[in-house]
């Protein structure tokens, strides 16, 4: 595609301005002359090749567009005749220059919005500027247009004749047409008409169709008036705002292509997601948002940074309230429907508009995203990362994971509820659950090799940080090799409880005889496990069984003291009473003392509590220890009795997920 610009004539009705040069070298504004203008303007939408004719004043242009130094290869042609032949002459002159490329053609006079040349590029048909909605005009051009074609364009023609603009998107068969017809009336010596005159002759031979830009601005500046009027609409056009905001970790070419085409709409508005709000609706970011700030903030084209805090962009589009916010179309549809059905809402209630492009999609992309997918799952990423969701989030929530299957669920299950995305943030390989999947009961049967296999099987198709319930931590010598291992895994924390001898489950209370370890014992046993860790991201963390085997608040106080003095990560406080009473005096009394160390509770029995409560009354981990397990058993055992029942497996088929949906659950490729 190559640009053709006339600039030979000498625009005598703009007086003074064009005395000592060219007419588009008139100023409007104190960036942008409307040459400057329009070669910027190709520049942002990728064309190369500019052909630009020339007459009146032809040295003081070419030297004014070497000045601009844009990335354009430009050619002059001279019509020496410019003062006494029309446009016609220049566009003959230019027929070698231009060549049988698509032409995109337009008058040196013309001042336009970015979008209208964007979306006039986009048309498919050749096409020329047409406005609806603009009063036909006595002097200047109208386009006689029946069944969306285009038959005739000139300033005498009113039947059926919307008002038409000098620009022009048109295809090389059109072209070489008119070129030729162009050429013929040159030959003949009909050189005081305009161009279109040999479009009208070989309009039934030309497929030209109407492109409407309707209010948005494509005026001809011919007289100080349609300056002043151009310049003043140019000034709110100018005032526009777009927004885009952002979550990937790296920018790729389909990012730039946004971005390149968000410019187009007004001053560019970028928004950064926080890392809270990326890692509430998709995997945890990899670059801090502080890095993908910066990473903006230096970007040509881009106006503003600013922090999108939620998912949501209410609060963000009430704030700046920009005329435009682009967003890829892949959000028609899936899990972010509803975030996008809040901006349209929003968007109409003060008159901004969604321009939606269609999605980037491409092999390379997709690797892109694998690739970081898998870093996220290395070792030393998912190990850390419990300990920054922590400092970030202040709450975080776990879900049971006790197979690769569940750790699926607790990686991949998304809910979304005012403009908010929910996930859990981390996995809990519960030691109830593991020995129940094999069928064992929970008391330190199932050996640590077996543990540790239900890991691998977790760490192979996740990224989320794991917390393992590491039961009493056995022995010390042995506890210490555990860390070890479970640090080298990528796991972010183990769980210790204070209990010794054959272990129970706490939720059997005191109902069976167990045995609380003593305060030393303990304590040196999490300063052996501290000692053998290598990095500063495992966490320790102890559990205090004192209220499930109803020893008292202040021996649970006084135990939470001395495990941390030992150099315990975290506090984990139980219970097996339905309310929550004592977990909040627990809480609230260490607090006093503690406002630091995290607290974790396990409300199976105190269930009704919310998220937001306990962090109210500062817990900072909130794991759902069973939940997975305890729901999936009564429907498999009712599956089982069905087909007993009925000797037949149709009855149960009712609660059967669908075949084809079970063999696609699990993607082939992570
Ligand atoms: C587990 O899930 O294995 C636990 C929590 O240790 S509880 O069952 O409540 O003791
Ligand atoms: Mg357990």
């Amino acid at each position: 595609m190559k640009a053709l610009i006339l600039n030979s004539g000498r625009g005598s009705r703009l007086g003074p301005l064009t005395e000592q040069q060219p007419k588009c070298m008139t100023e409007l504004n104190a960036q942008e002359t409307i040459l400057s203008r329009q070669l910027h303007q190709l520049v942002l939408c990728g064309i190369e090749d500019v052909v630009i004719t020339t007459g009146a004043h032809a040295e003081v242009l070419r030297r004014y567009c070497q000045e601009l130094d844009l990335p354009l290869h430009l050619t002059f042609v001279y019509n020496e005749r410019f003062a006494e032949t029309n446009y016609i002459v220049s566009m003959d002159l230019a027929r070698d220059a231009v060549g049988d490329d698509d032409v995109l053609l337009m008058h040196g006079d013309l001042v336009f919005e970015n979008t209208v040349l964007a979306d006039l590029l986009a048309q498919e048909a050749s096409s020329v500027v047409v406005s609806t909605t603009a009063p036909l005009p006595e002097k200047d051009f109208k386009a006689v247009v029946r069944e969306n074609r285009v038959e005739k364009i000139g300033i005498e023609f009113f039947e059926d004749a919307v008002t038409s603009q000098p620009l022009y998107l048109l295809r090389a068969g059109v072209w070489k047409i008119w070129r030729d017809a162009i050429h013929a009336f040159c030959q003949r010596g009909e050189t005081g008409c305009y161009a279109e005159a040999a479009l009208n002759e070989v309009a039934g031979q030309i497929h030209l169709v109407p492109f409407d830009v309707e209010k948005r601005l494509c005026r001809e500046v011919d007289t100080p008036e349609n300056l002043a009027e151009v310049t003043q609409q140019l000034r709110e056009v100018e005032r526009r705002t777009v927004y885009l905001c952002f979550s990937a970790d790296v920018l790729h070419s389909g990012h730039m292509a946004l971005i390149r085409c968000a410019r187009m709409y007004g001053r560019l508005i970028i928004g950064v997601m926080t890392d809270r709000a990326v890692a509430s609706y998709k995997r945890y970011p990899l670059v801090p948002y502080r890095e993908r700030w910066a990473l903006f903030e230096n970007l040509a084209g881009v106006d503003r940074v600013i922090a999108q805090e939620e998912l949501s962009y209410r609060d963000v589009l009430l704030k700046w309230k920009p005329d435009f916010v682009v967003h890829g179309d892949d959000w028609q549809t899936g899990v972010q429907k509803p975030v996008r059905d809040e901006v349209v809402s929003v968007l109409a209630s003060y008159g901004g508009r969604l321009v939606e492009v269609p999605y980037a999609v491409g092999k390379e992309y997709e690797e892109l995203d694998r690739r970081m997918r898998g870093e996220l799952s290395l070792p030393d990423l998912r190990r850390a990362r419990l300990r920054r969701l922590l400092s970030m989030k202040g709450l975080v929530t776990a879900i049971e994971a006790h197979s690769g299957l569940t750790g699926l669920l607790a990686e991949k299950t998304i809910v979304y509820e005012n403009g908010r995305a929910h996930q859990f943030d981390a996995m809990w390989l519960s030691s109830l659950c593991d020995s129940t999947a094999k069928g064992k009961p929970d008391i330190e049967l199932v050996d640590m090799t077996s543990r540790f296999r239900t890991i691998d099987d977790i760490l192979e198709v996740t990224t989320k940080p794991i917390i393992f319930d590491g039961d009493t931590g056995g022995l010390k010598e042995h506890f210490v090799y555990t860390v070890r291992s479970l640090e080298r895994m990528g796991v972010s924390m183990v769980i210790i409880e204070d209990k010794k001898g054959l272990k129970k489950n706490s939720l059997f209370g005191t109902e069976v005889s167990q045995t609380q370890d003593t305060i030393e014992h303990f304590a040196e046993k999490i300063r052996a496990g501290k000692h053998a860790q290598k990095t500063s991201d495992f966490m320790i963390c102890a559990r205090i069984e004192s209220l499930i085997l109803e020893k008292g608040m202040e021996d649970a106080l006084t135990r939470a003291r001395a495990y941390v003095k030992a150099g315990a990560d975290a506090i984990m406080i139980h219970s097996r009473k339905k309310d929550p009473a004592e977990i909040f005096a627990f809480v609230e009394a260490f607090r006093v003392e503690d406002a630091q160390t995290p607290i974790v509770v396990v409300p199976t029995s105190f269930n009704q509590v919310t998220e937001e409560e306990f962090q109210a009354h500062g817990v900072n981990i909130v794991i759902y220890a069973n939940q997975l397990t305890r729901t999936g058993f009564p429907a498999m055992q009712r599956a089982a009795e069905s087909i007993l029942r009925h000797h037949r497996a149709m009855e149960c088929d009712g609660e059967c997920m669908p075949i084809k949906d079970i063999i696609r659950l699990i993607p082939e490729e992570l």
